[in-house]
C-alpha cells in the first residue's frame, strides 16, 4: 500500500497537515505515514533545517505531504541553516520542477475575495510555476563593492532544457483544460526572459490547439485583478510564479485555499498548501486547513492514480463550504479541527 511521507514543519504546517491526514485516512485506512520534521523544527531537533533521514523518507515514499517551514526567530542564520532552505533542498534533490498552482473561487466565498464579487465568480485558472531555477538557485551572495558598499547578489539563469520542459507542462495542462496559455515574462527588460519567449514559441509548435499568448509579468499582475476569467493556464519563471500566486489566492478568497503540486514528471510528487508558516497564527487552531486538504487531494490524483478520490475530496470541501463552514481567513469562526470536521462529514 502506498507510502505518504508528512513533513508537516513549521508554524501552521503541523495543524495543517494533520487535517490532510484525518481525510486521508477516511479516504484510505490502508495508507501508511511516516513522519518527520523539517524547516525550524528540524532545525532545533538536529541542528539542520533538512536532516538526512527527512530526505530519505521524501525519496523512498510514493509522495509527500508537505506543510510550510519559516520563522522569524531563525531569521540570523545563515541561509543552509534557514528553514526554508528545507523546502528548496526537497525540490532540488527530488527534482522537482513543475509547480501546479490551481486557483479557483469555491461557491459561497465571493464576498471573501479581494475583487468585486462578479470579477472573482470569473477566476478558475493554473499556474504552473518553474520550480528548481531563476534566482532562487543561481549563484548569490553578499560582496563589497569598490566603494565599500555591501552589495546582494542572486543570479537569474535559465537554460533552454529547463524553459522547454516546463513550457510543455504548460501546455499540457493547458491541453486538459480550457486550451489556452499565457506565458508570463519580462522579455523587454530581462534576456532570460527573451530566451524563455523563444523556447516556448518553439515548444508551441507541438501544441497547435493551444492558443498561445505572451503578457509581462506586471501587467499580468495587474490582469489577475482586472480579468482574471481571460486565463487559463500561465506558464512562468520561479520568481514571478510565488508573487502571482500569492495574488491570486486573495483574488480566490484566501490564502488558506490553494493548494499545489511539485512534480518531477516521474509520478513522484511533493504536495503543499501555497501559504507559508503563519507564525503569528501558530498553536491557536486558527488555521484554514483546506490548502493542505486540497493539496492531499492533488496528490491523489497526481501521485497515486487515484482522480476519483481526489475528486470526491475536493467536492466534499465545496460542499462544506457551500453549507457556510469557515475559517477566520474567510470570515468565519470555525477551529482548524471543526473545518476539517465540516470538510470529513461530506465525504461520505
Ligand atoms: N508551504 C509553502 C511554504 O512553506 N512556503 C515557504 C517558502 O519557503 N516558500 C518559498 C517558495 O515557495 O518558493
Amino acid at each position: 500500500m502506498a507510502l505518504i511521507a508528512i513533513l508537516p514543519g513549521d508554524g501552521i504546517g503541523p495543524e495543517v497537515t494533520a487535517e490532510a491526514r484525518r481525510v486521508l485516512e477516511a479516504i484510505d485506512p490502508a495508507f501508511g505515514f511516516e513522519t518527520e520534521p523539517v524547516g525550524g523544527a528540524a532545525y532545533l531537533e538536529y541542528g539542520q533545517p533538512l536532516p538526512p533521514q527527512a530526505l530519505e523518507l521524501a525519496k523512498r515514499a510514493d509522495a509527500v505531504l508537505f506543510g510550510a517551514v519559516g520563522d522569524p526567530q531563525f531569521d540570523a542564520l545563515a541561509r543552509p541553516f534557514r528553514p526554508e532552505a528545507a523546502i528548496l533542498g526537497l525540490r532540488k534533490e527530488l527534482g522537482l520542477f513543475a509547480n501546479l498552482r490551481p486557483a479557483k473561487l469555491f461557491p459561497g466565498l465571493e464576498d471573501a475575495s479581494a475583487l468585486k464579487r462578479e470579477v472573482a465568480e470569473s477566476i478558475d485558472l493554473v499556474i504552473v510555476r518553474e520550480l528548481t531555477g531563476d534566482v532562487y538557485f543561481g549563484e548569490k551572495g553578499q560582496r563589497t563593492t569598490a566603494d565599500g558598499e555591501r552589495e546582494g547578489y542572486d543570479l537569474m539563469s535559465y537554460t533552454e532544457g529547463e524553459v522547454r520542459r516546463i513550457a510543455r507542462v504548460g501546455f499540457e495542462t493547458a491541453m486538459t483544460r480550457g486550451r489556452k496559455l499565457c506565458s508570463v515574462d519580462k522579455a523587454n527588460v530581462l534576456e532570460t526572459s527573451q530566451l524563455w519567449r523563444d523556447v516556448v514559441i518553439g515548444v508551441a509548435a507541438d501544441f497547435p490547439e493551444v492558443e498561445l499568448t505572451h503578457m509581462y509579468v506586471d501587467n499580468a499582475a495587474m490582469q489577475l485583478v482586472r480579468n482574471p476569467g481571460a486565463f487559463d493556464v500561465i506558464v512562468t519563471g520561479n520568481l514571478f510564479g510565488d508573487i502571482l500566486s500569492d495574488q491570486a489566492s486573495m483574488c480566490a478568497g484566501s490564502i488558506g485555499m490553494l493548494p499545489s503540486a511539485a512534480l518531477n514528471g516521474s509520478g513522484k510528487g511533493m504536495y503543499e498548501p501555497i501559504h507559508g508558516s503563519a507564525p503569528d497564527i501558530a498553536g491557536e487552531a486558527k488555521a484554514n486547513p483546506c490548502a493542505a486538504i486540497l493539496s492531499a487531494a492533488m496528490l491523489l490524483r497526481h501521485s497515486l492514480g487515484r482522480g476519483d478520490d481526489a475528486d470526491r475530496i475536493e467536492a466534499a470541501v465545496a460542499d462544506a463550504l457551500r453549507d457556510g463552514a469557515r475559517t477566520a481567513d474567510l470570515g468565519g469562526s470555525l477551529s482548524t479541527g471543526a473545518m476539517g470536521d465540516a470538510i470529513l462529514s461530506k465525504l461520505g
